[in-house]
């Protein structure tokens, strides 16, 4: 038995030993990272038997990846190695501490957690520093999953198949492969499937006029689960105006999350109830029901990283919805998995233990502020 299945890249990430630009850090500790097998990992470590799927070079990194996703728990089984093609990796620096307290940037996604005051930095970078990210991934193992080679039964197998937005920029075949995975023909034969939109701006500049925005919208609108950020949804489709405005352009997911930054999440649920069903290859209907809205705070906490906290939220989004918890709880799973993720370096926080985490999310709104 699957809960969730997650799909996409992960690659050896390297952390800087110190502040400063690419060009003046002199050491670099190894890391894994990977938006999808974050929230793999995740969603294994808070009890959900979990399963990731993706393609590593046949190289010592790839056994890096696989040992350290397998080791937190997760279902590895289903990993492709590539002998011609490497596996994909990234550096990252740390911008300057005042950057990171405005809340998750675009690129992060936004995460819903709100920063509280900074610790005090042992060595801050020089003034006006951002983060860079330099990936090394053109041509990488992953880049090579297609419709072909990757095994749909698998990725179909759990309740849950968790997506994003990073796969399609990879190349054509991964385009092509989640054009197949969000394809509402597959109607009730299909998990619900989830997509965080995550655009790496970064990742698509080298395609001529950025095709990122419209393959993001298409995809999401074949999603039954769809997380972004406010600040993302306006640099991607230009959307401003706020959670209304997003869900006015993004109708047809049934839940669709709005994290807006480091204040909390907005979340838009049709009342199945009165939802006429969708037939296999049918579009859904013209005038969906009307929604539930809840929005939910995020968390006060001192900021050490941004990176991993938007996967951290998806991840406590979707373990309670898998739980079948109330709305509110879902979005305040989100936070407390989010607050985790933003308080260590790397992508990835022990999550709480169940009982404390169902504690903290049952907490009045009062107590919760
Ligand atoms: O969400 C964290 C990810 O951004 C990071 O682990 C790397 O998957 C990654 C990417 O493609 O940016």
């Amino acid at each position: 038995h699957v809960d969730a299945v997650c799909l996409g890249e992960s690659m050896v990430t390297f952390l800087p030993s110190r502040p400063g630009r690419l060009a003046d850090v002199p050491a670099f500790a190894r890391g894994i990272g990977g938006a999808e097998s974050n929230v793999a990992c995740t969603l294994a470590r808070a009890g959900h038997p979990t399963r990731w799927i993706s393609r590593v070079g046949a190289d010592g990194f790839g056994d890096h990846l696989v040992r350290t996703i397998a080791a937190a728990g997760v279902d590895t089984s289903a990993v492709q190695r590539d002998p011609y093609r490497p596996t994909g990796v990234y550096f990252r620096t740390d911008g300057e501490r005042a950057t990171s307290a405005d809340g998750a940037p675009a690129e992060e996604g936004g995460t819903g957690a709100r920063p509280g005051p900074q610790p005090e930095p042992s060595a801050e970078p020089p003034a006006g520093t951002t983060a860079e990210v330099a990936y090394y991934r053109a041509g990488s193992a992953a880049s090579a999953m297609s419709p072909r080679t990757v095994d749909l039964g698998a990725a179909f197998a759990g309740r849950v198949l968790h997506l994003t937005g990073i796969t399609p920029a990879l190349s054509g075949d991964c385009l092509a492969l989640l054009r197949t995975l969000t394809a509402r023909r597959h109607g009730r034969h299909r998990p619900l499937v989830s997509f965080d939109v995550n655009y790496r701006v970064a990742l698509w500049r080298d395609q001529a006029a950025d095709p990122g925005p419209a393959v993001l919208l298409e995809l999401a609108r074949g999603c039954d689960l769809v997380f972004v950020g406010e600040d993302e949804a306006e640099a991607a489709w230009g959307v401003t105006g706020g959670p209304e405005a997003i869900r006015a352009a993004l109708p047809e997911p049934d839940v669709l999350v709005v994290k807006q930054g480091a204040t909390g999440a907005v979340a838009f649920v049709r009342d199945q109830g009165s939802t006429p069903q969708t037939e296999p290859g049918q579009e859904p209907a013209p005038n969906p029901a009307p929604d539930r809205t809840v929005y939910a705070p995020g968390l006060r906490v001192e900021v050490v990283a941004h990176v991993g906290a938007g996967d951290a939220f998806a991840a406590g989004f979707l373990s309670a919805t898998l739980r079948g918890l109330p709305l509110r709880q879902r979005l305040r799973h989100g936070h407390l998995l989010a607050a985790a993720a933003l308080t260590v370096p790397g992508d990835l926080a022990e999550p709480p233990a169940r009982a404390h985490a169902d504690r903290l999310a049952a907490l009045s709104p009062d107590e919760w502020g």
